[in-house]
């Protein structure tokens, strides 16, 4: 060996250590995503938040603000990195020393894990265990080409034959495979996994059966029921919040005989009520897809105030959640009868963390920015005139109740000339929707046929049987609610409190 290979060498047994890490630590966070588990690095990231002593905590976040989470876990990542190369040169001395060290490392965030109450600890645990069992393979593997058959080497100093490309090739194809384990099981709990294995209850009064011709079946029209997976999105949180049920309370107060605290085992214990609603936001425009109908299972948010007492003074109900946004509810829509919900089931499963894990609010006929608080956390009873809201602050109408709208989804910009549906969904939630009516190219209004209505909170499928000829063509739709009165022609953008106008959809024959 010449001196300029031992010190121009790249640390080829510490990045064996990394890459089998990396590999580890991958399937660990892929499986546990997948299995509803706890995420291993954000566990130990936890753990070390809730050891950072207050002084040090307070000092990171008078420096680093409200990025001193991300910075926290850089630190987590980079010290296990700097240990996962330790692992590796050890290992190339003696297996043991580093297989011992990937143990230790590994027994050290399943602590973590199990510290983890509110995250489905035990279910990581075992993801961890087949990510550990998996990464101390990979670096036998990676580190065994390092060893010298005749004895141990350093990390400085390959042995002879020692395949550089060959190694490099596999370290970075281990790496990639644990980063894209990474990526994946962020993917799976960005979307769907409920953060705990809570147990809903039955409800005293479950959704009614949905009426036969509620959901007409046709390809391509919009399912009555939205999956979870496909509901749209919208809040302005960042970092999807991530509340924690066992310490987890709900503070009624404001204009109230009595202030109360709920728990969420407290909310588990009052009659739950299932119902379907279609929540829709404010910033659909016509045509548009935010909009989605959920069998939804809660308290009754009436019976919540009663037990805190209203004043006859109030008229609105000021919500937070947990990403801070404030929301301001009409207290008549919360008391006047209707299914108004503090959900804490979507699709009889627990809240999905992007849909307001572990309690949200569902309000029948008001647009979600004015009455769907996701990650609730506290309801002010109190006074329009005392207080704005996240979003009345920002120019959006106080008030928001859902318009009468329809939306084509049926056909597609070409079709064949001859017998063609015409289909879409229409809603006016909390009146109910009477009639929908289709036009082709400014012709008369055809009354389209409806399917069976669930109920008035939700929306309503219809379809409509077109004799296309060749050429292009203009379809529009109009619903009217149960009052009789039509969705206007007016066109309106979504702001200040939501679009309006016919959806129009010009289509190809031929
Ligand atoms: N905490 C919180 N709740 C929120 C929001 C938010 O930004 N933060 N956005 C609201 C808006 S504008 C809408 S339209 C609905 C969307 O609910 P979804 O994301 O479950 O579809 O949530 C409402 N609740
Ligand atoms: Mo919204």
């Amino acid at each position: 060996m010449t001196s300029r290979n031992v010190l121009g060498r790249p640390p080829y047994a510490p990045l064996a250590g990394i890459a089998a890490g990396v590999l580890g630590l991958g399937v660990a966070e892929l499986i546990a995503a997948l299995a509803g588990g706890a995420s291993p690095l954000l566990a130990l990231g936890d753990r070390v938040i809730d050891l950072t002593p207050r002084w040090l905590k307070e000092a990171a976040v008078a420096t680093f603000g409200t990025a001193d989470k991300p910075i926290l876990l850089a630190c987590v990542g980079l010290v296990t990195l700097v240990l996962l190369g330790v692992a590796g040169a050890l290992a190339v001395r003696r297996p043991a020393l580093g297989v011992g060290m990937l143990l230790l490392l590994g027994a050290i965030d399943i602590a973590a894990l199990l510290a983890d109450r509110a995250d489905n600890g035990r279910t990581g645990v075992i993801a961890l265990v087949i990510g550990l069992a998996v990464g101390i393979t990979a670096l036998i593997l990676l580190t065994r080409t390092l060893r010298d058959t005749d004895g141990p080497a350093t990390e400085a100093e390959a042995p002879e034959g020692f395949d550089r490309r060959r190694f490099l090739v596999a370290a970075a194809a281990v790496t990639a495979a644990g980063a894209a384990g990474g990526v994946g099981a962020k993917v799976v709990t960005g979307r769907r996994l409920p953060v705990t294995n809570v147990a809903i209850p039955a409800a005293v009064s479950p959704a009614a059966p949905l009426p036969a011709g509620a959901e007409l079946r046709i390809d391509g029209l919009t399912p009555h029921l939205t999956p979870v997976d496909d509901f749209y999105r919208i809040d302005i949180a960042l970092l999807t919040p991530r509340v924690d049920v066992t310490d987890y309370r709900l503070k009624i107060h404001g204009l109230v005989d009595r202030p109360i605290e709920l728990t969420y085992e407290d909310l588990l214990a009052m009659p739950l009520y299932e119902r379907r609603v279609t929540i829709c936001c404010v910033s659909n425009e016509v045509g548009g897809d935010l909009i989605g109908n959920a069998t939804w299972t809660g308290v009754r948010i009436r019976d919540v105030l009663k037990r805190a007492g209203l004043s006859p003074d109030a008229d609105a109900v000021k919500s937070t959640g947990a990403d801070g946004i404030t929301i301001g509810t009409p207290l008549e829509a919360l008391t006047d009868g209707r299914d108004a919900l503090l959900a804490i089931a979507q699709d009889g499963e627990p809240l999905t963390r992007d849909h307001g894990f572990p309690v949200r609010m569902v309000v029948p006929g008001l647009y979600g920015y004015v009455s769907a608080t996701k990650w609730l956390t506290d309801l002010e009873v109190t006074r329009f005139a005392d207080f704005r809201a996240y979003w009345t602050d920002r120019g959006w109408s106080a008030e928001g109740p859902i318009k009468t709208e329809s939306r084509i989804d049926l056909p597609g910009e070409d079709t064949m000339p001859g017998e063609v549906t015409v289909a879409g969904v229409a809603w006016a939630q909390h009146r109910g929707v009477s009639k929908v009516e289709v036009r082709i190219d400014d012709g008369p209004w055809q009354p389209a046929t409806l399917a069976a209505e669930d109920s008035i909170d939700t929306w309503r499928q219809w379809t409509y049987r077109w004799d296309a000829t060749e050429g292009e063509h203009r379809i529009q739709a109009r619903a009217y609610d149960r009052t009789g009165t039509p969705q206007t022609a007016d066109e309106a953008p979504p702001a200040p409190d939501g679009a309006t106008g016919y959806p129009t959809r010009t289509v190809n024959v031929g």
